[in-house]
This record gives structure tokens, sequence and C-alpha cells, in this order.
């Protein structure tokens, strides 16, 4: 009998989750091709490089080429597995734009040929295996869950950790029917450490779209808690810290908003299939898209009009390359909307790592946006130098040891101290 990794595998999309994806499956033993339309991430992969940032991709990634088991192509080709990890983004006004799935399933449809196994990795609306994939892949006249074998794999992984994630976490998979989830988790067993769980499509995708609300949610309740202690005059990281010393309480950290695009995404889907009965999910999604407006508002009362405000930081989270979604990119929006000069630096975007000092130089106000490690080490005593008023804006609580009783600067943290 064949072994499983005599399967040629074909990824779809091969940006932040593909190329992971791709990578793992070349690197333990596969013949790998990623398929994507971007002929730039084409010829960077087939030179042995990667054009996102990822702890140790970069390696796996020329291994993986140099040993020829990883290539890419912007032509779909015949494989025995198929994995779809394009991206699943949302409309303006909130619903799910599925083109690049369909797309990827019609282009699936062209090699598609007896035995093969199809799965889809995107995060999607509940009912996107069955009633969107199946009937386009049927077209062939081959028979779903018997000639050819579907499922739903939510990825779960945590940019920055992507790697690790992939051969630990437990994964779910939603197949058709049993036969599919059997295919599939032969692939999945050769590699993933974590424990395998099979159930059906719908549950699956509904799984994925629960633990990201379920994170939203409770930072929409973190953020209300912020507001709320802002205008009691008390610190809302107190409140945290030592509520969390309950043993079943576990209170999210509030910021300047929820970026990626995971968790501020995902929770629409659901939504959008449920306007009538997903209120609290709907109200966590309001809450958490209305702190870049309190962040301004804040600004508001501590810089003077029209005066220069420095970022530091713009990714949606910290230590990593990543700007998909991010509260600081609409802040700043706003800002400038507002009128405010506003300048940038984030050691991890190209176009920001310019000198520190340039960026605060004559400031009248230091947004701390995201708490990149390096921003640890930052000179205070340069900053105090450069700036024209040394105000601080901390919106995640990073330097509250550091300067809350540093003199030389007036230091002010988003969740306490509003009273200005
Ligand atoms: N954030 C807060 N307060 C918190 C935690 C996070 O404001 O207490 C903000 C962050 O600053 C960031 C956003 O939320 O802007 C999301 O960051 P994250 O690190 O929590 O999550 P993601 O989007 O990078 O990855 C999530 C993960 N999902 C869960 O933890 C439930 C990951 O496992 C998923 O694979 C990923 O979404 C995905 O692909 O869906």
């Amino acid at each position: 009998m064949r072994s499983v990794k005599e399967k040629k595998i074909c990824v779809i999309g091969i940006g932040y989750i593909g190329l992971p994806t791709a990578a793992m499956y070349a690197s333990n033993g596969f013949k790998v091709v990623g398929y994507d339309l971007n002929t730039k991430v084409v010829e960077a992969l087939n030179k042995g490089k990667i054009t996102i940032e990822e702890p140790y991709l970069d390696d796996l990634v020329k291994h993986a080429v140099e040993a020829g088991n990883l290539r890419a192509t912007s032509e779909i080709e015949p494989a025995d597995a198929f994995f779809i990890a394009v991206p699943t983004p949302i409309t303006d006004g909130h619903l799910a734009d599925m083109k690049y799935v369909e797309a990827a399933c019609q282009a699936i449809k062209s090699v598609l040929k007896k035995g093969d196994i199809v799965v889809l990795e995107s995060t999607s609306p509940p009912g996107t295996t069955d009633d969107l994939m199946v009937p386009i892949l049927s077209e062939t006249g081959l028979e779903m869950g018997v000639d050819v074998f579907v499922a739903h794999t939510p990825e779960r992984v945590i940019p920055g950790r992507i790697l690790i994630e992939l051969v630990e976490n437990s994964r779910i998979i939603g197949g058709i029917n049993e036969a599919s989830s059997e295919a599939v988790k032969a692939l999945f067993e050769t590699f993933v450490k974590g424990e395998i769980l099979i159930t059906d499509a719908k549950t699956a995708e509904m799984c994925k779209l629960m633990e990201n609300t379920f994170r939203d949610v409770n930072i929409a309740l973190a953020n209300e808690l912020a507001k709320m202690c802002e205008n009691m005059g008390i610190n809302a990281w107190e409140v945290r810290a030592l509520s969390n010393k309950h043993p079943r309480v576990n209170i999210h950290m509030p910021g300047p908003g929820v970026g990626g695009h995971c968790i501020a995404v995902d929770p629409w889907f659901i939504v959008e299939k449920h306007p009538d009965l997903a209120l609290l999910i709907r109200q966590a999604r309001e809450i958490n898209d209305s702190m870049p407006h309190h962040v301004l508002d804040r600004c508001k009362v501590l810089a003077p009009q029209n005066s220069k405000i420095a970022i530091m930081g713009i990714t949606y989270k910290p230590d990593v390359d990543d700007m998909r979604e991010s509260p600081i990119v609409e802040l700043v929006a706003l800002l400038e909307e507002a009128g405010y000069e506003v300048a940038i630096h984030d050691p991890f975007i190209e176009d920001y790592k310019g000198p520190l000092t340039d960026v605060l130089q004559g400031a009248s106000l230091v947004i701390m946006a995201v708490n990149h490690q390096p921003y640890k080490e930052v000179d205070f005593d340069a900053m105090a130098e450069v700036l024209k008023k040394p105000v601080i804006l901390d919106t995640r609580n990073f330097w509250s040891d550091a300067l809350s009783h540093d003199k030389r600067f007036a230091y002010y943290c988003l969740g306490a101290g509003a009273a200005v």
C-alpha cells in the first residue's frame, strides 16, 4: 500500500497560514507545491525565500526548497491533497467575502480526480464546506465523501508561534462524512502531536468562530472595564490583577482595539448568520471597534491642537510584522483627521524602522501603542530630551513600572486616571 507521505500536496494560498503549512508537510517528507496568483510570492518561494516574518520559517522553507520537497506555482496542477488557506475577508458591511475560497474551489475542480482530499483551512462562515465547496467540487461528476474526501480543519495557530503550534496544538477535523475525516487524519498524524478531534464540517466551522469570539467578547469586557475605571478614577489594571487572583476569573487586557485578521473579523461571520441572536457578539465587536476613538478622545485632552504626536508601534500586536486590521492604523487616521501631525515608529515594519529619536523629536505626546519587546529597553533619558512635552499615553500598561513615578514624565495609562 502507498505510504501517506507519497501523496503530493498542493497548498492554495501561500501566505501567513499556507506557507508554514506547506513548509511543515515538505519538511516531513511530502512533495509539496504552493499555488498562489501572486507571482512575487511564487518567485520568492522558488528561491527559498519567504515574504512574511515568522520565527524559524525562513530556515524551514530554505531547507525544504533545497531538498526539492517544496516549490511554488501560479498554474494549478494535479495533486493528491489540496489545502485551501486563502483569505476570507469581510466587506465594509461586515459580510463574509468568500470569493477567494470560491476561486480556490474552481481551480481545484479543474484538476480534481478520484481519491483526492480537499481541506478548507480558511476561517469561514458555518455552512461553507457543505454549501459552497461541495456543490462546486461536485460539478466534476465525482461523488464527494466517496470519490473525494472533503473537510474543514480550522487552523488555530498564533502568529509568532506558528511552527510550534502547528505541531503541538490539538486539531479539529470536520469532515463531510467519516471517510473524509479519516483521510485527513492520516495526513495530520504525520506531524501533529496534539489531540486530533473529529466532528462534522459545520461544527468545526462554528468551533473556530467561537474560539475567536470568546476572546473578542472577553477583550470587550476588559475594554468596558477600562472606560468605567477612567470614569471612576481607579485603575483597571489593578482591578484586573486583583480580580484575576480568583481561581476562576481571567479578565483579559484592555487596549487600543482588537486587530489581526481573525479576532476582529470572525465574530462578524456569526452575526451575519444570526443577526437576531448574536447580540452580545455584535456588541463586543462594537465596543472593541470603539477603542481607537476612545484613545483619540484621551489624546485630545493630553495634546494641544495641531501638535505632533509620536506613535510607538503600528502592528496589530507585539513582536510581529503584521499590520492587518491594526487598530493603530485606524488611530493614526483619526489623529490626522483631527489635525495632529503623526509620526510613527515600529521596529518590525520596514517603513517605520528609522531612529526613534527622529520620530519623537518635537512631539507633544507619545502614545505607547504596541508593547513590542524592544520597547522595554527604550532610552527614557533620550526620550525626555527630544520631546517638546514629556507626556506619555500608555495604551498597554507597558511602562507603568518604569514611568509612573518618574518625575520627568506626565505618565497616563489607558484604563486609569483620565480625570485630567
Ligand atoms: N488583545 C487585547 N487584549 C487581550 C488580548 C489581545 O486587546 O487581552 C488584542 C491584541 O492586541 C490584538 C488582538 O487582540 O490586537 C488579537 O491578538 P491575539 O494575540 O489575541 O490573537 P491573534 O489574532 O493573533 O490570533 C488568534 C488566536 N485565537 C485565539 O487565541 C482564540 C489564534 O489561536 C488563532 O489561530 C488566530 O486568531 C486565527 O487564525 O484565527
